[in-house]
């Protein structure tokens, strides 16, 4: 990323990169919710877990379609699905969150998020760090479209340089979100994605996304860097290192 992106980046809080995902990585991501989903009909679409991962399913039964059941999330995906950290961990995505928030990156948390056609909700305006404001602002969050995301099917939004703005009060509503009546609509801006683009945003970037009411479903990986390892009884973050002033890593066993 050049000198002006970065400035950019700094001004609007977010990037788009376009095409840091090929082909190959894409499919990748597409085989492991395929296999989940397999998984997933055999045990009944059961919610389940393993080791640190959450699989959570859901039944979609909006617009007249006949209802069925679906993938919903995969929590922490880090954690036990190495293809997914093989793809959302590579040097080049870590390259980029280098210029973001500095050479010392650690694993701070991931979702594979699947917005299911006709019937996938939305998600209300929130900002990241309001989920873990105990912890340090240097971080970064990295959202990947596995599938072309676009305004009818629920693409992210977000809202140029509203980081500047630090904390806004969040509340427990429709989700956990803040208070919508004050957006300024105008301002909004839509990441429409094809597969394999990212957009990088800062952790008080304000974002959302609509419900889905197309034809075509929604998958994207999501995941977050941060420059500092976890605070002492913190939930959120890890102590594990990805990148170090002091060089090489040391890799992590599947849970
Ligand atoms: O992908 C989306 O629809 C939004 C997800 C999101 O913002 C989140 O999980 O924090």
């Amino acid at each position: 990323m050049n000198d002006d992106r970065l400035k950019q980046y700094n001004e609007d809080g977010y990037i788009l990169i376009r095409n840091l995902l090929n082909e190959e990585e894409i499919q990748t991501i597409q085989d492991l919710r395929k296999r989940i989903d397999e998984e997933a009909e055999a045990g009944g679409f059961q919610n389940f877990t393993k080791g640190k991962t959450r699989y959570e399913f859901e039944r979609i039964e909006t617009d007249g379609t006949p209802a069925r059941s679906t993938l919903r999330a995969v929590k922490e995906p880090w954690w036990n699905e190495e293809a997914f950290r093989k793809v959302t961990g590579s040097d080049k995505i870590l390259d980029v969150v280098e210029q973001l928030i500095g050479s010392e990156i650690y694993y701070h948390s991931s979702k594979l998020l699947f917005k299911a056609a006709r019937g996938g909700r939305r998600k209300p305006w929130h900002q990241d760090w309001a989920y873990w404001d105990h912890m340090n602002q240097r971080q970064v969050t990295v959202w990947m479209a596995i599938d072309e995301a676009t305004r009818e099917n629920g693409c992210i939004e977000v809202l140029p340089g509203s980081h500047k703005n630090g904390l806004i009060k969040h509340h427990h509503g429709e989700d956990f979100m803040i208070e919508e009546s004050g957006i300024d609509t105008s301002q909004i801006v839509y990441a429409v994605m094809e597969p394999g683009d990212a957009l990088f945003f800062d952790v008080l970037t304000l974002h959302a996304s609509a419900a889905n009411h197309s034809d075509k479903g929604r998958l994207c990986s999501i995941i977050d860097y941060d420059s500092e390892p976890k605070p002492d009884n913190s939930r959120h973050g890890s102590d594990h290192p990805l990148r170090s002033r002091e060089g090489e890593v040391e890799s992590l066993a599947i849970t």
